[in-house]
């Protein structure tokens, strides 16, 4: 593990010419690596097979697994999340306006983009990373045809409130889950809500198949198109019977992504214990609330996430992520800026098209910080005492960039 160079609390910070706590970087989003020995031996048993991709063994019990564990009958293995999407919308043959949070990352416009659909971006509630359902009723149009709720940090947003509006004004509803592979709502797995829930299984996923995604749904007839849709249209049968594209997954990512389910109560046993070291080392420090996760139990507690007040704490998030980053740190923005403020949604200097008041300042606001297996309490203890630390210091390194 990568150990802190020193106690931050009474050093010169590394932004203002001190040796890095950090020797090594440390990232957001690490890639949790499950039994290697076993991963080795089902990569030996894929070239042993000669069977690569095409819906081998691997793929097979990788898409098994993944429905057991959702609580689904049909949780369909593809190349990643932003592909998933997108086949999702064509395959229910979503057309017009979706509505959306813009804040998420920005794969998930750009799948109803690439399906051919216009994103329609709703605002969050206040201080909170999950669209507001006030706002997806607000932003209905006769062009609208379906919800697309984001589950940001695998902490759900409003299921029951977005079908209620999804059943009244006849709306397709989609969930992008690619932070909430394990998570549940209301004690169901997430994965059966909606007409289908996305998953992401990329590298930096808390369990990960190199790059890789799954749709879970429990219909079966739009199961059927998305196997066909995945596969060039070509259906169980052999025939080409609609439009299609190439979103399978290889038999290498799937080896990978049953090896990390294997993992999975490990890894989020030390994300969990990591969300509460953050949560008691930064709990007395003016201007820092800890917004993700909200509740671990029914979180996969992937990212850690604080909201960094500036009138309270005295640095901006863009201002602590510097301090965070001069120590090898690699804090990250997730999200900042909103989508509506990105190409190709906004305007060439980032106009948004439609003011979501509580998106900018939440996105002002954010920082997320490297958690997962590669990360324990000593380095923990470390940021929080930089994080202390900066606080102390704000106001030198606000007037010269230094201390
Ligand atoms: N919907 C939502 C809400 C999403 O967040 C995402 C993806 C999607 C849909 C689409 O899912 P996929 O189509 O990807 O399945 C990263 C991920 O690439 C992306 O999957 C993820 N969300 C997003 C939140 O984060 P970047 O642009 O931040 O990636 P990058 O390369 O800067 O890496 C992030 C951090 O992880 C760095 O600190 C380095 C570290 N890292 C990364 C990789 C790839 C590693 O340590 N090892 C690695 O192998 O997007």
């Amino acid at each position: 593990m990568n150990a802190p160079a020193a106690t931050a609390i009474e050093r010169r910070l590394a932004i203002s010419g001190g040796e890095p706590v950090f020797v090594e970087p440390l990232h957001v989003g690490r890639p949790n690596v499950g039994d290697r020995a076993r991963l080795h031996r089902r990569l030996d048993g894929v070239l042993d097979r000669g069977w690569l991709t095409n819906h081998g063994p691997c793929e097979r019990e990788f898409e098994a697994r993944l429905a057991e564990h959702s609580g689904v009958r049909h949780c369909l293995a593809v190349a990643n999340a932003t592909l998933g999407l997108q086949m999702t919308m064509m395959a229910l043959g979503v057309r017009g306006e979706v509505l959306m949070p813009a804040f998420t990352f920005i794969a998930t416009p750009h799948a109803a983009r690439l399906a051919g659909l216009t994103p329609v971006f709703c605002d969050v509630l206040p201080g909170c990373p999950q669209v507001d359902p006030a706002d997806v009723a607000r932003k209905i149009t006769p062009r609208t045809s379906a919800i697309l709720g984001v589950h940001v940090y695998g902490q759900c947003c409003d299921v029951d409130a977005l079908a209620a509006i999804a059943r009244e004004h006849d709306l397709g509803l989609i969930f992008d889950a690619a932070h909430a592979f394990g998570c549940s709502y209301g004690g169901r797995a997430v994965g059966g809500f909606g007409e289908a829930e996305v998953f992401s299984f990329h590298a930096t996923k808390f369990a990960n198949a190199f790059e890789g995604g799954a749709i879970a749904t429990n219909n079966d007839a739009l199961a059927d198109r998305l196997r066909a849709l995945r596969d060039f249209g070509i259906e169980a049968s052999g025939r080409n019977v609609c439009l299609g594209m190439n979103a399978k997954l290889s038999e290498i990512h799937a080896a990978m992504g049953l090896t990390s389910l294997e993992a999975m109560d490990e890894i989020i046993a030390a994300n969990r214990r990591n969300a509460q070291a953050y949560r008691e080392d930064l709990a007395d420090v003016p201007g820092i609330e800890l917004i993700a996760p909200v509740d671990p139990q029914q979180q996969n507690a992937q990212y850690v996430v604080i909201r960094v007040r500036e009138e309270e704490f005295g640095l901006s998030a863009d201002t602590l992520q510097r301090v965070l980053r001069a120590e090898n740190i690699l804090a990250r923005r997730y999200f900042s800026p909103g989508c509506h403020r990105l190409a190709p949604y906004a305007g060439d200097d980032g106009t948004a098209a439609t003011p979501l008041p509580n998106t900018e300042t939440l996105s002002r606001d954010v920082l997320a910080l490297p958690t997962g297996t590669a990360v324990g309490s000593k380095q923990i203890d470390a940021i929080a005492s930089l994080i202390h630390a900066s606080r102390q210091r704000a106001s030198q390194i606000n007037m010269r960039g230094e201390e």
